[in-house]
């Protein structure tokens, strides 16, 4: 029997999403999908539980924050993913890595809505498992730290460099730091609008730090130079660094 067209696209899909995850699943995914990667997800989306209590951050980032800002915000770009693609079935199947990287494919009717959602669905994913409780989470070691000190000199250059350019995203964004395409040893500092991700174009997140102000306003009002100081008290280097150690293996 001739593989009818659906299974032919199915399974140039998964051809596709195999390469895909290889390419961005260096911790094995962000460790909060069903199946334990985010970017393997698919329709209906779900928001994954915090990897820590709400007040686990304070005081740095506050309980009222993390409420908020998990229970409502991650939650709402979920429902409206979920709702932008309730009538396309073609697309229930695509991954959350599918539909990131394959914006341009979709329909111009859901295009910026999926874009503006699936992008805050994967960021929130990534941001909650690039915190820990303070202390909890080391520091950069071993060839991670060799990174830092050959692309940033140091660590706190780096700390210096990103708080600059997270300062820098006027209106609402992130700032991320990223393995730079090509070579795995160099890290680079990439900020981005709305919620755009640097994953869309098959750029390796290792961290990143949402600079909306849903973030921190309820605690630093409009003091975003103080929130993103006092972020790096809650920054988890241990997964940062085995997300560092996987993509360079590849
Ligand atoms: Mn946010």
């Amino acid at each position: 029997m001739q593989p009818n067209r659906r299974d032919v696209l199915q399974g140039s899909l998964l051809a596709t999403s195999s390469l895909l995850a290889a390419r961005w699943l260096p911790d094995g995914g962000w460790g909060m999908g069903p199946d334990g990667s985010v970017f393997n997800a698919m329709y209906p989306f779900e928001l994954p539980a915090l990897p820590f209590a709400h007040d686990a951050l304070e005081p740095h980032i506050d309980k009222a924050t993390m409420e908020l800002h998990h229970g409502k915000h991650h939650q709402a770009y979920i429902n409206n993913l979920n709702n932008a693609l309730k009538d396309q079935t073609e697309f229930q199947s695509w991954t959350l890595g599918q539909l990131l990287s394959g914006l341009e494919k979709l329909p111009e009717t859901i295009r910026t809505v999926v874009r503006n959602n699936a992008g805050g669905h994967a960021n929130h994913s990534m941001f909650w498992t690039s915190m820990a409780p303070a202390g909890s989470g080391g520091g950069p070691t071993g060839g991670f730290n060799d990174a830092i000190n050959a692309s940033f000199g140091s660590l706190e250059n780096l700390v210096k460099a990103f708080n600059e350019a997270g300062a820098k995203v006027f209106g609402s964004g992130w700032v991320f730091l990223v393995v730079e395409p090509g070579d795995s040893k160099k890290l680079a500092i990439q900020s981005a609008p709305n919620q755009d991700t640097p994953v869309s174009k098959g750029t390796v997140v290792l961290m990143g730090n949402d600079c909306w102000e849903h973030a921190y306003y309820l605690k630093y009002q409009n003091r975003r130079a103080e929130y993103l100081a006092a972020w790096w008290n809650v920054v988890n280097w241990k997964t940062i660094e085995g997300r560092f150690a996987s993509a360079a293996k590849q």
